[in-house]
């Protein structure tokens, strides 16, 4: 086995889900080799990757034990026994409870909004746009009263709940939106900038991520 330990993260730069990943691969000091995925050109629709995620989504790690589809999946397995994961049920049930809220709440407002904005998929007045800005903000009301006492979402110290969040969050104005009313999140975006180990290298959008531009499960 080569000094990647057997990870292979297949990876679009562009994707937050990615970068939480990497984010995460970074602050463990886990090196790993990164397969980009082009997933506007056709990337995710081969026999080959379905193999991996019959999903066809990125990211997916390659690991020993076999390919582990779903970023926040992703996240458990790299964390399991590291401080970033807690071991008490109750602490650990709150990691997996923003985990999800992460992939339900956070995902389809800020995450889907910024997309499709930047691609030019949306335009800010148009009606799904706005509807999407109004979770958005919701989001972030919930995410600053969370914060209001807290330091980190779990436990008074960093953990992947704060790595799941933060991935689209920390990106909320490229969906239009104005963080700074929400000053409790926009503290916790510095502490989480000063974490040991921290990369922010999410890249723009390939101009074949624009709609009819490429082949994709968007398209
Ligand atoms: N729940 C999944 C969502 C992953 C997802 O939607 N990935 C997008 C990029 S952010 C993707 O790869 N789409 C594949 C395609 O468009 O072909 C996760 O968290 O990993």
């Amino acid at each position: 086995m080569t000094a990647t330990h057997g990870l292979r993260l297949y990876d679009y730069a562009a994707s937050c889900n990615c970068y939480k990943v990497r984010l995460l691969l970074s602050q463990l000091g886990r090196p790993y080799e990164r397969v980009p995925v082009d997933i506007f050109d056709g990337g995710t629709l081969t026999d080959e990757y379905a193999a991996l995620n019959p999903a066809r989504t990125t990211p997916v790690l390659s690991t020993p034990d076999g390919p582990l589809p779903e970023s926040n999946a992703i996240l458990v397995y790299l964390a399991a026994g590291t401080p970033l994961l807690p071991d008490d049920p109750f602490e650990l049930a709150q990691v997996v409870r923003w985990l999800v809220y992460e992939q339900t709440d956070v995902i389809p407002t800020t995450g889907g909004l910024r997309f499709r904005l930047l691609v030019g998929r949306l335009t800010a007045d148009d009606p799904e746009a706005r509807r999407r800005k109004e979770g958005a903000l919701e989001v972030l009301r919930l995410l600053d009263d969370h914060l209001a006492e807290r330091t980190f979402f779990v436990g008074e110290r960093y953990t992947i709940a704060d790595i799941a969040i933060y991935g689209y969050m920390h990106l909320a104005h490229e969906a239009g939106i104005d963080t700074h009313p929400y000053a409790n999140v926009r503290a916790w975006f510095a502490r989480v900038e000063k974490q040991p180990g921290y990369v922010e290298d999410v890249e723009p959008y390939g101009a074949n991520a624009a709609p009819g531009a490429g082949r994709s499960l968007y398209d």
